[in-house]
C-alpha cells in the first residue's frame, strides 16, 4: 500500500501527540506538588520524573535526532535515563521541580511541533511515515499508563474519576471457549507504520488446534480458585511462584482484602466489592499460571494469542485488530483511560474476532506463557534499550493492552513484557487448552 500523503501523516502525528499530552496533564495536574515529588511505591518513579522523562525522550528523538537541534539541557539527560537510576532511587535525585518539569516538557513540545510542521515524512527510517512522532506519542502514552499505576498505588482520597463502562449487551450466553483451527498464520508486521522494533518483521508461524477462553478470566471464576484453597495447594504453582507467594505472604490479587465475609478491593482511592463479572486484574504471571493449572488448562502461548487476535480464517490474512483493520473506537474496546476499570466479560461485541473471541484488545493486559524473544530477522530500532536488552526468558510477554493504554500504543501485534512476579500493572489473563486429536484440523 502507498504511504498516506504528508498532510494526512502530519494530522495523525499531531493528533497522537496532543492526545498524549492531554492525558499527561490530567495525570499530573490532579495532585499537589508534594504528591508529584513523593514516591508512592518503591516500584514506581515519582510522577515528576515521568513528566520530565517524557520531555527528555521527546527532546532526544524529535528535536535532536529528527530536527538536528542542539540539546536544551544536556546535563539533565542522565537523570532521566531509565538505565542509570533504578526507580527506587529516583526521588533522591536532583530532579527538576514540578513547575520546571512542566515548563521543560512544554518547551520541547513547542519545538517538536515546528519540526513536525517542516517534516517531509520520508528519507530516513526515523522520518518515514512519521515513525519518530508515532514512537514518541506511544512512549508518552506508555508512561501515562505507568503514571496511572502510580495513582493506583498511592494512598489517600481519589484524585481521578471516570464513568463506568456500560453493562454488556443482553444476548444468548457466550460459549466459554472458542476452537482455533491448526495451521499457519502471519505473526508480527512489516507494514504497520508505527509498529515498534520488537513487533517486526512479519513471519509465518504455525500452531496446533487449540481452545481459547472467549473472554478474560473473571473475578468470579478466580474467586472459585481462591476459595477452594488454590493459594495453599502446591500442585497448582510453579515452584518459584510458590516460594514468592510464601515469602511475600500473598493470598489474593493485589489490592484485595477480605472483610466480613466479603471480598473488597481498593481501586483509585475507593474501596468497593469485587465485581464477579469483571476480568480479574492485578495478578502476577505465577497467579495466572496457577489458576490455569487448577482449571485443567494452561496459559496461551504468545503465538496462540496473536493468531486468535489477527488470523482471519475466511481470507487467510492477518488483520491489525480482531475486528479488522479499522482503528479502535469506543465501540470496539475499552482503551485510553476512558474508564478506570475493565469492562464486564462479554462486552464489546463489535470488537470480537472472526471466531468470536472477545475483549482481546483493551480491558486487561493478558499474560502469555511465552518469554520475551526477538522474531526471526529482528533488528533493533532506533535504540537497543527499547527492546533488545530485555530479550530472554526472565520476562513474560503480555498482550492486548489494558483500559489504561491509548490506542496509539495498542494493536494486534503490540508486545509488552514484565517479570512474572509483577502485579501492580493492569494485568489479567485468559486460558487455553490443546484440542483433541482430529479437532480443528482443516
Ligand atoms: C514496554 C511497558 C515494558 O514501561 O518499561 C517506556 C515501555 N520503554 N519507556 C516500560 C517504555 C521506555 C516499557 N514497557
Ligand atoms: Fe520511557
Amino acid at each position: 500500500a502507498a504511504a498516506p500523503p504528508p498532510e494526512v501523516l502530519r494530522e495523525r502525528a499531531l493528533a497522537a501527540l496532543l492526545r498524549a499530552r492531554e492525558r499527561t496533564s490530567l495525570l499530573t495536574d490532579c495532585v499537589d506538588e508534594r504528591e508529584l515529588t513523593a514516591q508512592h511505591s518503591p516500584l514506581m518513579s515519582p510522577l515528576v520524573w515521568d513528566l520530565a522523562h517524557i520531555g527528555n525522550q521527546e527532546e532526544q528523538w524529535l528535536l535532536r535526532a529528527v530536527g538536528g537541534h542542539d540539546p536544551i539541557h544536556p546535563e539533565i539527560d542522565p537523570l532521566y535515563d531509565a538505565f542509570e537510576h533504578p526507580r527506587a532511587e529516583r526521588p533522591s535525585l536532583p530532579l527538576l521541580p514540578p513547575a520546571e518539569a512542566r515548563r521543560y516538557a512544554a518547551e520541547v513540545r513547542g519545538r517538536a511541533l515546528d519540526v513536525l510542521e517542516r517534516s517531509a515524512f520520508r528519507g530516513t527510517p526515523l522520518t518515514d511515515a512519521g515513525f519518530a512522532f508515532g514512537m514518541i506519542a506511544q512512549h508518552e502514552q506508555q508512561h501515562d499508563e505507568t503514571m496511572l499505576i502510580t495513582h493506583q498505588l498511592r494512598r489517600g482520597e481519589a484524585a481521578l474519576t471516570a464513568p463506568d463502562p456500560a453493562p454488556p449487551p443482553e444476548g444468548p450466553e457466550l460459549p466459554g471457549e472458542v476452537l482455533v483451527p491448526a495451521g499457519e498464520f502471519t505473526m508480527g508486521t512489516s507494514t504497520e507504520p508505527w509498529a515498534l522494533d520488537n513487533e517486526r518483521p512479519a513471519h509465518r508461524v504455525s500452531t496446533g488446534a487449540y481452545y481459547l477462553d472467549t473472554t478474560p478470566v473473571t473475578n468470579g471464576a478466580y474467586l472459585r480458585f481462591l476459595e477452594s484453597g488454590g493459594y495453599e495447594d502446591p500442585r497448582w504453582w510453579h515452584p518459584e511462584g510458590l516460594l514468592h507467594l510464601r515469602r511475600q505472604q500473598i493470598t489474593a490479587p493485589l489490592f484485595w482484602r477480605r472483610e466480613g465475609g466479603r471480598w473488597l478491593r481498593r481501586r483509585f482511592g475507593v474501596t468497593e466489592e469485587v465485581p464477579p463479572n469483571e476480568p480479574v486484574l492485578h495478578v502476577s504471571w505465577y497467579e495466572a499460571d496457577a489458576y490455569a493449572r487448577w482449571a485443567g488448562r494452561r496459559l496461551p502461548t504468545e503465538r496462540e494469542w496473536e493468531k486468535a487476535a489477527r488470523h482471519d480464517p475466511a481470507t487467510g490474512r492477518s488483520t491489525r485488530f480482531p475486528w479488522g483493520d479499522a482503528e479502535p473506537t469506543a465501540e470496539h474496546a475499552n482503551l485510553g483511560q476512558r474508564h478506570l476499570r475493565p469492562a464486564p466479560a462479554g462486552s464489546y461485541p463489535k470488537g470480537r474476532s472472526p471466531l468470536g473471541v472477545r475483549q482481546l484488545i483493551g480491558d486487561v493486559w493478558e499474560w502469555t506463557s511465552s518469554g520475551f524473544d526477538p522474531y526471526p530477522g529482528f533488528a533493533a530500532f532506533p535504540y537497543r534499550e527499547y527492546s533488545e536488552v530485555f530479550f530472554g526468558p526472565e520476562y513474560k510477554v503480555l498482550r492486548g493492552g489494558s483500559f489504561a493504554v491509548d490506542a496509539v500504543a495498542c494493536r494486534g501485534t503490540f508486545r509488552n513484557w514484565d517479570y512474572p512476579v509483577r502485579r501492580q500493572i493492569f494485568s489479567g489473563f485468559r486460558t487455553a487448552r490443546d484440542a483433541a486429536p482430529g479437532e480443528g484440523i482443516a
